[in-house]
């Protein structure tokens, strides 16, 4: 005997997504993360700008390291890249200088992106090469089960932090702003409507556009960057902020413990692909 499950709360959403055009941007294969992991949140937000968007799936491209919120590629209908841990940044480069027409999207955590991957997001940043990168901040290695990362906070008891992480995070917001990123944001997996907005202003954004996305991990983090607690911890960004000052972004970034969200900062200027043009027209050359 068949057990009904809210029939009428299921078809109503069923219909919405089906009628919104965002089935086109998932695809088949379900999410394999643990039920509750924040990242279900970013793969929504992320077909939700493309659909809003209206950017053509052969056009887009999702490249990722190694990690759980690395499986993302599999989740949505868009070419993806599944490449080396850390290395999604010199991959996405590649793919964005050979063809400027396509929309190039990197994903990966907190370990892929400032551990191992670290060294690539200041020549990404500098470089000002026209990508989004969405950084997923668990503040653990989840798909290696639990231990401490680049962002854990201080006290995180892990596998590999016994008794207690003893290192004080890194300050992701505060390294993208000194390195030159173009466009610096933060959003939260528990507030997936601002989260959807967030993916779709650092895409149209041209340039490079950091998306700091925190997210728990409900498996190997019961007492630190939980649901509970970011949910009391975020805050909204500051009515009069103005993301076009530098030191001002750089003020709200120091603040770890209420993080604020939104857009912190935002500058205009040539991307790497509109250098290379110039140096192809300084050599005389037509490309
Ligand atoms: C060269 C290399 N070193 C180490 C690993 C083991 N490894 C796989 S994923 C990972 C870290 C995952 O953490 P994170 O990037 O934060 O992603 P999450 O799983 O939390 O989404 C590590 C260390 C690997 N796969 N390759
Ligand atoms: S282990 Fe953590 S990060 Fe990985 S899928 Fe599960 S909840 Fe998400």
């Amino acid at each position: 005997m068949s057990i009904p499950v809210m029939p009428v709360f299921v078809d109503a959403k069923l219909r919405e997504v089906q009628e919104s055009g965002r089935l086109e941007y998932r695809s088949k294969s379900l999410p394999t993360w643990c039920p509750g992991c924040g990242y279900f949140a970013i793969v929504e937000g992320l077909t939700h700008a493309c659909n809003e968007m209206g950017i053509p799936r052969d056009n887009a491209v999702v490249v990722s390291g190694i990690g759980c919120s690395s499986r993302f590629p599999f989740f949505v209908n868009l070419y993806g890249f599944h490449t080396l841990h850390g290395r999604v940044l010199p991959v996405a480069t590649g793919i964005k200088t050979a063809n400027d027409r396509l929309t190039v999207v990197g994903v990966g955590g907190d370990g892929d992106g400032f551990a191992i991957g670290g060294g690539h997001i200041s020549h990404a940043a500098k470089r000002n090469v026209d990508i989004t990168y969405l950084l997923f901040d668990n503040g653990i290695y989840g798909l290696t089960k639990g231990q401490t990362s680049p962002t854990s906070a201080v006290g995180l008891k892990t596998s590999t932090s016994p008794f207690e992480n003893p290192e004080r995070p890194l300050n992701p917001l505060m390294m993208l702003l000194s390195y030159g990123a173009s466009w610096v944001g933060q959003a939260y997996a528990g507030h997936p409507d601002h989260l959807r907005e967030m993916i779709t202003q650092a895409i149209a954004h041209r340039g490079f556009s950091y998306l700091h996305i925190l997210s728990p991990c409900v498996t190997f983090d019961k007492t630190s960057k939980t649901y509970v607690n970011l949910g009391m911890q975020v805050r909204d960004m500051p009515e009069d902020h103005d993301p076009g000052d530098l030191m001002a972004a750089m003020r709200l970034a120091q603040n770890q413990e209420n993080p604020v969200m939104g857009l912190l900062y935002q500058q205009f200027r040539p991307t790497l692909n509109d250098t290379f043009e110039q140096v192809i027209a300084k050599a005389g050359g037509n490309g």
